[in-house]
């Protein structure tokens, strides 16, 4: 195909080949090379860390051949998907390139041939905790499935110096570290000094008459600092093809100031070097208030502005004039932190390259499409109108004229409805005016969409029911999706062999279509053993980190039935502690109950500003504290916290599990991908009705799902009804001899105060409706229990489970933003490239 010439002694690629060859001799004498002349180490004195840092930079010299290409396409394509995220948590990049470049085996055996353990190594790597939670895996596994489905791609971000806090528990309690994932280098960054945008702050604005006696507006900002893209590439899966991760990095325009310094003023001389650096120092945790968070706006605004003056510069490379924009790039803001983008792109337009306010703003809506992620007040992002001057005084103009034309053409549609114009407006007016970014996103989108059919639905009802009655042909449903190449073949590789063994390879690429071959192996003895043995062997393994990092020592052949995502109460991990806590008393009073040896672990973290989040993990750790060491329930009981849930550890905790905990109130959780994660390693769900269980639910039959628990409407209605918690407590003996136990400081040493916050919650008001859920809950635990005890049985709803989860691929979700709201062609199709290699 032209890239790989025959090699000849003259031929200048013989040397690239040597460089990048697949063989495990040229991967020996590359890892060598490195380790000598980037990393500056000699074998003998080498670390382990040395030799991930030379074994990284192998991996990422064959990555970067196909960069170029990659670079090339994008400025070929005729149209480019940029999705902008203020969150990207890709994980451990080492064993993810390997396994997508096809170069597991000889890369094995080179590692071995230097006497090193390639596992090891790849185990070795920490990660960019650059996001929260979801919402930035989420953005990482489209990624991934973008540069596998060979879509010109760029994922646009914030390089934050310090991402997600690492989690410590000490005494029971969270304790946040910061993350230092920076301090030993990053090898898979390449940075870009050159490619560097202005991005002004604060300030006034002025009018003027231009040359041409035009009247014009002008920001005379405050200040200006610079974003300098630091790029990762990010494999597609045996493809010849990546996408360009760019994240952004702020530096002062000028990082030293020689006038203050000659002056005498030696901190003075920095300041504004501190100042700019500290845009994109640190991500914010999310759960936490942000209104009045100055900082955070301006790391929006950083990062948009970067993305789309690169945006405009990349298509004037290739020839193309603002007017065009549209025509070259789908833009995706994911969630309302990159809502910003509107206005910007209106202003750059507009106030820089000259063009009329009407096509400048069809050239917007056709540009942006948004994702909302939630239907939780009080994460729909607002600014307080002072604040946002501050900082973009001329964005405020912007969208106040935005606002007048929008509500003008409101007012034709609905005369005399000042009480819905008052809902439209993008300005909120209460006591203090507000701006209403997701108002700002759907306005300025020609596309929104929620991320499972249940919040699609209900984001049509609530929070959005006005624009989807202005506008119903903007909206539509694009269910999340995780990487089967992530979440699958690089996490459960015993997993994924038996279903190649089973159906042949093309399920990693194809998963709809071919898992589904799964379903007849189903009833086949010989395979559920050899299903049986991966798991067990998947649970020896977290059982040996769990005993490593907490020194609890846990049972393999007991059911683990396992909740791992952010701690927050809608998502009631305190649900499922009272569950363990019933099961305890049971066992107590009755040693000969028929149940199976059962360990439930937790993971995830907390907000830090979160105080009864955080008290939900000491509550989990102290009810470990007393059942883990009771003799009567010795080996039939256990509980574990597993400290710092991320990508990394979720590699390990999902192929472990028999249950999966998936219990949100209804109507809470948008969608979920830690419950896709959960079955596509053959886990059974105990589940709501809410976010995407309902779909996993419809995919793998209600008979190998447990459901319990209100639907999303009868928890609305029972809250227009007036809940009452208390009856429930008064009603349910077991519940009320649970309470009490809580309460009489049975968990806590004797101290009857420290639960009573949660205690009080549950008992008044319930918000998220724990009791009124908690009988349905407790009798689908029982019949989890009953149903594992039937080993066969589980076994055929596991593989079931997994035979059935193939629509559950970010490829479909891809797949579908692409037809119905970016359309971009893939470069296959476009035939820019060749169809790759594996
Ligand atoms: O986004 C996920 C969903 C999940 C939802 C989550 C999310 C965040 O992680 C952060 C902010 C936000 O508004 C929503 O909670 O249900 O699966 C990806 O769509």
């Amino acid at each position: 195909n032209g890239r790989h010439p025959p090699k000849s002694d003259e031929n200048p690629i013989v040397r690239e080949d040597l460089r990048t060859g697949l063989t495990a001799e040229a991967i020996k004498n590359d890892i060598l090379e490195n380790l000598v002349y980037v990393q500056a180490r000699i074998p003998k004195i080498a670390t382990r860390n040395d030799w991930y840092m030379a074994l990284a930079y192998t991996v990422r010299d064959r990555l970067l051949e196909r960069w170029g290409m990659a670079i090339e396409s994008l400025q070929q394509s005729s149209r480019a998907v940029c999705y902008l995220s203020a969150e990207f948590l890709p994980g451990p990049h080492l064993g993810n390139a390997i396994l997508n470049l096809g170069m597991y085996e000889q890369t094995k055996e080179a590692t071995a041939r230097l006497g090193l353990d390639l596992d090891a190594l790849i185990s070795h790597e920490g990660e960019p905790g650059l996001g929260n939670g979801e919402l930035g895996r989420l953005a990482a596994c489209f990624l991934d499935s973008l540069a596998t489905l060979e879509i010109p791609t760029i994922g646009y971000g914030i390089r934050y110096e310090f991402g997600i806090f690492d989690q410590e528990i000490h005494d029971g309690w969270q304790r946040e570290v910061t993350d230092k994932w920076l301090a030993f280098g990053n090898p898979w960054e390449i940075v870009r000094p050159e490619i560097a945008y202005y991005v002004p702050l604060g300030g006034y604005t002025e009018t003027y008459y231009d040359r041409l006696g035009r009247f014009r507006v002008r920001w005379v900002p405050e200040r200006v600092v610079k974003g300098i893209a630091h790029d990762t590439p990010i494999p597609g899966y045996h493809v010849e093809n990546v996408a360009l991760l760019r994240l952004w990095k702020s530096e002062a325009c000028e990082s030293f100031d020689f006038q203050a310094f000659n002056e005498g003023d030696y901190y003075g001389a920095v300041e504004d070097k501190v100042a700019s650096e500290t845009i994109s120092k640190v991500l914010y945790p999310n759960d936490e208030p942000i209104p009045g968070k100055e900082l955070r706006l301006s790391q929006q605004f950083f990062f948009v502005s970067c993305s789309l003056q690169d945006m405009i510069r990349v298509h004037r490379l290739g020839g193309g004039v603002p007017a065009t924009f549209d025509r070259r790039y789908a833009v995706q803001l994911n969630d309302t932190h990159p809502a910003i983008a509107v206005a910007e792109l209106m202003r750059l337009l507009v106030d820089k390259q000259r063009i009329d306010w009407e096509r400048a703003w069809e050239i917007t809506r056709n540009t942006f499409s948004y994702t909302n992620h939630t239907l939780l007040p009080e994460a729909l992002e607002k600014w307080p109108l002072p604040l946002f001057r501050k900082v973009l005084p001329r964005h405020l103009e912007i969208i106040f004229e935005i606002n007048r034309r929008f509500l003008e053409d409101v007012r034709l549609t609905y005369p005399g409805d000042s009480e819905r114009l008052r809902r439209l407006s993008l300005i909120e007016e209460a006591d203090d005016r507000y701006v209403r970014m997701a108002n700002l996103a759907a306005v300025g989108s020609h596309a929104i969409n929620g991320v499972a059919a249940l919040h699609t639905d209900l984001l049509k009802e609530t929070v959005m029911r006005d624009f989807y009655e202005l506008y119903p042909e903007r909206f539509l449903n694009v269910t999340n999706g995780v990487s089967p190449r992530r979440w699958m073949l690089l996490c459960n590789p015993g997993m994924s062999g038996l279903i190649t063994d089973a159906v042949g390879e093309n399920w990693v690429c194809n998963s709809q279509d071919s898992i589904a071959g799964l379903e007849s192996f189903a009833d086949d003895g010989a395979f559920r053993e050899a299903w049986r043995k991966v798991k067990q062997g998947n649970k020896m393994e977290l059982a040996r980190h769990i005993s490593e990092r907490t020194g609890i020592v846990v049972n393999p052949e007991s059911l683990f039935d396992i909740q791992v995502k952010r701690i927050h109460e809608y998502k009631r991990q305190h649900l499922n502690a009272l569950h363990i806590i019933s099961l305890y008393i049971r066992l107590k009073r009755t040693p000969s109950l028929d149940v199976p040896p059962r360990t439930v672990i937790f993971g995830g973290k907390a907000a830090p500003g979160y105080a009864r989040a955080k008290l939900i993990i000491k509550f989990i750790n102290s009810i470990a504290d007393v059942v883990n060491i009771d003799p009567d329930v010795a080996d039939r009981l256990k509980v574990v916290f597993f400290p710092d849930f991320n990508v990394k550890n979720g590699q390990l905790i999902y192929p472990a599990a028999d249950l999966s905990e998936q219990i949100s109130t209804a109507g809470k959780e948008a969608s979920g991908t830690g419950n896709m994660k959960f079955s596509l390693n053959g886990a059974l769900t105990i589940g709501t009705l809410d976010g995407a269980n309902v779909e996993i639910r419809e995919a793998v039959g209600p008979e190998n799902f447990l459901v319990f628990g209100l639907t999303a409407r009868e928890v609305t209605d029972l809250k227009m009804r007036g809940y009452r918690p208390w009856e429930s407590y008064e009603q349910n003996e077991e519940l009320r001899e649970i309470i009490d136990l809580v309460r009489s400081g049975f968990f806590s040493r004797g101290d009857r105060d420290l639960f009573e916050p949660l205690v009080n919650e549950l008992l008044s008001r319930d918000e998220y409706c724990l009791l009124a859920d908690y009988p349905s809950y407790l009798e689908a635990q029982e019949k989890a229990g009953k149903a594992y005890l039937v080993q066969g049985q589980w076994l055929r709803m596991s593989i079931l489970n997994v035979a059935r989860m193939g629509g559950f691929s970010s490829d479909r979700s891809i797949r579908e933003y692409l037809d119905h709201i970016w359309k971009v062609d893939s470069l296959k199709a476009s035939g820019s490239r060749g169809n790759g290699r594996p």
